[in-house]
């Protein structure tokens, strides 16, 4: 029996019929884009539903969850710790920002030359169509980029429960000492939010919950150095999308259920392409729900996506917390040590994320990197020249794309990326 979720939005603030439009278009997409893929595995099914419910089931899950005081945090960055946040029995989701929505409204509040990323954090907001940012306790922004530094003065004009986080910008003793600050001022206002005082037993489970997500994922990506490739980029990216905002024991348990099928498929050389497909290594801006467009054609001209050098993808799930410790220092110690490797552009300098993509290049047997920028995101975008140049001095094809969420770009980057596809085919 379909269940009618009206209520549930319109008492979040929703405007129904803007809503139902966007719901519209994203149906229209994913079964596009998706549904019309062969040979997937079966255990996506799980994912079809997630999405066919993306504003339904889960946001009533965290709602009851609220109601039997659970709190829900909202992000827009891997350096928000979500140890802490599952330490003190909430819920991190990670907010969309991946399609264009109330360009007019938005273009009051912000300059043109914002990147999309930002824009659509703030069209969802001021469409009043995400039901995520509505139901959340708490939304943290952080001091990244220039354009999200910026924009969080102008959201916490429109919201009343904003917490920024200062993210340093160098790898040094004084950013180390910066983050280790920063994250013990998020536990407290985690703590006070919630109520719920973390201990290190309570800190020891939210880093167990968090690495067996990490790990199912880690898994899943391990069979994709395969050819042939045993599940498409695409799939592989919604993982990675649902990732941010389902039940984390449920996401990990469908997570390995994939897995489970893609290793005898990888064992008898079953593939979702063609062995011999020319094998994309994507790297560069996140790219969150439902931004699939680049991947989309990418997969439908000839190649198939074998890794993500991105948030939405290896930089935000590569390596563990450490669990060894007792204390809440230790452990504290621990989750610090683990973020400030996360290699975001926004650090100067950044080498650590040069040599991942070289060595993801390898580990995934891919044939050449895409590097994906979003116009206006100055960090990625004076990243990916360094990138192309020192790739293309190794031998390693690469090609350098900018874009945003329109769809006005669909045929120049076919184009450009057909080509590239051409180029590695005949390496
Ligand atoms: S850790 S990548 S999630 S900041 S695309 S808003 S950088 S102008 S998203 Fe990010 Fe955290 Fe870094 Fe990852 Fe700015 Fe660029 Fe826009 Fe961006």
């Amino acid at each position: 029996m379909e269940v009618n979720y009206e209520p549930m939005w319109e008492s979040l603030g929703l405007d129904l019929a803007a809503h139902d439009e966007l719901l519209r278009i994203l149906g229209e997409g994913y079964s596009n884009i998706f549904l019309s893929q062969e040979n997937r595995p079966e255990g996506m099914s799980y994912f079809d539903f997630v999405m066919s419910e993306v504003h339904g089931l889960r946001v009533k899950e965290l709602i009851d969850g609220q109601n039997e005081g659970r709190k829900v945090i909202g992000s827009f960055c891997v350096f928000v710790p979500e140890e802490i946040v599952r330490a003190a029995d909430a819920t991190l989701v990670g907010l969309c920002t991946g399609a264009d929505f109330a360009t007019d409204e938005v273009d009051k509040l912000l300059p043109r030359n914002t990147c999309a990323l930002i824009k659509s954090a703030f069209g969802f907001k001021l469409g009043k169509v995400c039901p995520y940012i509505e139901a959340a306790d708490m939304l943290v922004g952080e001091n990244t980029c220039d354009g999200k530094k910026k924009s969080f003065e102008v959201l916490g004009r429109l919201v009343d429960n904003l917490y920024v986080m200062d993210i340093p910008q160098m790898k040094s003793s004084e950013g180390r000492t910066l983050l280790r600050a920063e994250y013990a001022r998020f536990k407290d206002a985690v703590e006070e939010l919630t109520g719920i005082s973390i201990d290190g037993a309570r800190l020891k489970r939210g880093i167990e919950i968090t690495n067996n997500k990490r790990r199912a994922v880690h898994r899943l990506n391990s069979f994709r150095c395969a050819d042939p490739a045993p599940i498409s980029g695409l799939d592989a990216l919604l993982a990675n999308q649902v990732y941010f905002y389902d039940d984390p024991v449920r996401f990990a348990d469908s997570v390995n259920k994939i897995s489970d099928e893609l290793e005898p498929r990888v064992q008898s050389g079953e593939g979702t392409f063609p062995k011999g497909t020319p094998r994309i290594l994507m790297s560069g801006c996140p790219m969150a729900v439902p931004n699939w467009k680049v991947p989309w054609i990418i997969e439908t001209s000839g190649a198939v996506i074998v890794g993500e050098e991105a948030c939405v993808g290896e930089r935000g799930t590569q390596n563990l917390t450490s669990d060894a410790g007792k204390t809440i220092e230790e452990l504290m110690e621990n989750i610090l040590d683990r973020y400030f490797q996360i290699d975001c552009a926004v650090f100067t300098p950044n080498p650590d994320r040069q040599q991942h993509i070289e060595e993801m290049y390898e580990r995934y047997n891919a044939d050449g990197v895409i590097h994906y920028g979003l116009q206006f995101c100055q960090p990625y975008q004076f990243e990916s020249m360094n990138v192309e140049t020192a790739l293309e001095k190794k031998g390693i094809p690469t090609l350098r794309i900018d874009t945003d969420y329109s769809m006005e770009d669909v045929g120049q980057l076919k184009t450009r990326i057909e080509a590239f596809i051409e180029r590695i085919s005949q390496l």
